[in-house]
């Protein structure tokens, strides 16, 4: 008799029905499933409108009531993702069937069923957002507090090693709380995957992605074996030039120092750009001081990167994008400054939230911001199962696409740049490129290595922050930076959080989606580029003002994700595969250039 059968021999007449043994229809699983839709809908909105309430005003009283309408959702979601299995092993039509999957796959964190669990991880996490958003190093009192972007202003722009160095451990010591609340975090998160039927939080996260898990950490390891020799190439010379400048602080052959690279992170290495420019090839203009002589402002920079979307041949944004959004910092209150984009109702509220500055780095940064408010709206259309991206480095990717669009020629066309540097200038240009998306990488892969690990139990609490150096070493070839006076890699405790000094390991957001980001858009702008009609180095193609392009990225945004990405991925540049070998080509010329400079010297750590 099956488990069903005897509860029924203890069900009411009234309940009886539920318990019959005859198969759901395939009728029975639409209707379920376009009910389903229109209620989380619901749910969803409201939790994003308290979210957005709570990452533009960090209170105690809006992290209660934002994780409160957190967990809702995620409750309905994964009661609705468990009753859907009823349907399992039935013929459905493809939509419905792709719906069911989706729903089982929707979440980045599910709550376990126990209620005073769903409520206590649902907290943990809004609270260590909270954490990270407040965080601040005051080394003299309240006075003398710095934030997030004091700190990172230092680390991009100072040269003296003390300073660097209290900078990046001012930041990295607002992690230590966290520590306890992650390691809770982990349990109950597991524990809610797990009811859903995964192997862990780790596995969830993997599973998202239209093939076998195992097949996706295939997928990863033939990517960045095709990419690692660039990077190599690139770390060897960076290390070289930074040993110039600062000593025996940077070994000759080990890992280089994590607070010499110019980011809180080391995840992006153009702010030491001109510690390592090339003599002769230097283009010779810096963004940042473009923006700043021509007194650009936040709107304008916001404006820059809505025009080229308009110049593909998309809408404007909304009046309410405007008027709703976050665009600097404010000074009465605590925000999440980290950016990101939002679709408040799924149907054309978007809003970017951002502390803009006026540098380079943030420019780069709207055009990513918008590129998933594009993203968001081309994709409002479908139904509610299908709003979001084909996968999440698909996101990623598509803003990142349109700033590999920002040549010097276009520089030059918004009247920010007086004239483009000619070709001879080409490697300066390719190396800044490849100090921003080569040295990404490996970064971009690194941090769900660990968190993956750390999920599945092979990374214990006790761990944590040696595995995470580990493998910040084996993948980056970096180090912590030691105490002052101390040579650089002495050891850092397990007092320390230092996964936690990073934003997303802090909110719960997966992380591989960058590293395939950071492939994708090379994809993406190879195809758009030739639809565009560009013949020139990849690097000097800008696709501004080309409808073809435009029509091009569309079909591909506007499906959002109705279907498997590898179709999305055939729709926009041909082909079903992710493949580096966009990345590598445009990097080539580089590539051979680094090898040159590296010859007779140590490479590798
Ligand atoms: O988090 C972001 C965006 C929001 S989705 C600002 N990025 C990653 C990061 O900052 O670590 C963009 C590049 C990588
Ligand atoms: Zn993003």
């Amino acid at each position: 008799m099956t488990i069903r059968g005897v509860v029924c021999l203890t069900c009411s007449v009234a309940a009886l029905a539920c318990c019959t043994t005859r198969k759901p229809t395939p009728e029975e699983a639409r209707k379920f499933i376009d009910d389903v839709e229109q209620k989380l809908l619901v749910l969803n909105v409201d939790q994003g409108r308290a979210d957005w309430v709570k990452s533009t005003y960090i209170t105690d009283d809006t992290e209660t009531l934002s994780a409160k309408l957190d967990e809702r959702a995620i409750a309905a979601t994964v009661e609705y993702a468990k009753q859907s299995t009823r349907f399992d092993g039935l013929k459905l039509d493809a939509e419905t069937a792709r719906k069911i999957k989706l729903l089982k796959l929707s979440l980045t964190i599910a709550t376990p069923s126990d209620p005073k669990e769903s409520e206590e991880l649902t907290r943990i996490v809004a609270g260590m957002e909270g954490t990270y958003g407040k965080g601040k190093y005051c080394p003299g009192g309240p006075e003398s507090c710095k934030d997030l972007e004091d700190l990172s202003k230092i680390l991009s722009e100072s040269r003296d090693p003390k300073q660097l160095l209290e900078a990046w451990s001012g930041w990295h010591a607002i992690a230590r709380p966290m520590r306890k609340d992650f390691v809770r975090y982990v349990e109950l998160a597991n524990k809610g995957a797990r009811q859903l039927g995964f192997q862990d939080n780790g596995a969830m996260w993997r599973a998202k992605y239209d093939m076998a898990p195992e097949a996706f950490a295939g997928e990863l390891e033939r990517l960045w074996e095709q990419v690692r020799p660039l990077y190599v190439s690139l770390h060897a010379y960076v290390r070289a030039r930074l040993r110039e400048k600062y000593g025996d602080a940077v070994p000759a052959n080990g890992p280089i120092p994590a607070h010499l690279l110019g980011n809180m992170w080391a995840q992006e290495w153009d702010n030491i750009y001109p510690l390592v420019a090339p003599a002769n090839a230097d283009p010779g203009y810096d963004l940042t001081a473009l923006l700043k002589k021509r007194h650009t402002d936040w709107k304008q920079m916001v404006k820059y990167g809505e025009n080229f979307f308009v110049s593909l041949g998309f809408d404007p944004l909304p009046q309410t994008f405007w008027e709703r959004s976050l665009f600097l910092k404010p000074k009465d209150r605590e925000v999440v400054c980290h950016a990101s984009a939002w679709d408040i109702d799924m149907v054309g509220d978007v809003r970017l939230k951002m502390c803009i500055q006026i540098t380079g780095e943030d420019f780069l940064t709207i055009h990513h911001e918008l590129g998933h408010n594009f993203y968001q709206r081309a994709y409002s259309p479908q139904p509610p199962s299908f709003r979001d991206s084909a996968n999440d480095g698909f996101h990623e990717a598509v803003g990142d696409t349109i700033a590999l669009s920002i040549t010097p020629e276009y520089l030059v066309k918004l009247g920010l740049l007086d004239k483009a540097p000619d070709t001879s200038k080409d490697i300066g240009l390719l190396l800044h490129r490849a100090l921003e998306k080569i040295a990404f990488l490996p970064f971009g892969l690194v941090i769900d290595q660990w968190r993956w690990k750390v999920f599945s139990g092979e990374i214990p609490p006790e761990k944590y922050n040696q595995t995470w150096w580990e493998l910040r070493q084996k993948y980056q070839g970096i180090a912590p930076p030691g105490p002052a006076g101390a040579p650089a890699g002495a050891p850092r405790g397990e007092e320390d959080f230092d996964p936690g000094a990073k934003y997303h390991v802090a909110a719960n957001v997966p992380y591989m989606r960058y590293f395939l980001a950071d492939i994708l858009q090379f994809q993406f702008h190879r195809a758009l580029a030739q639809a565009a009609g560009c013949a020139g180095p990849l690097n000097r193609c800008s696709i501004f003002g080309d409808k073809a392009a435009g029509s091009r990225l569309n079909a591909m945004l506007e499906m959002g994700q109705s279907r498997p990405w590898q179709e999305a991925l055939e729709k926009i540049a041909g082909t079903r595969e992710m493949d580096a070998s966009a990345i590598r080509d445009y990097f080539a010329p580089l590539q051979k250039w680094l090898d040159e400079q590296n010859r007779g010297k140590p490479v590798g750590w």
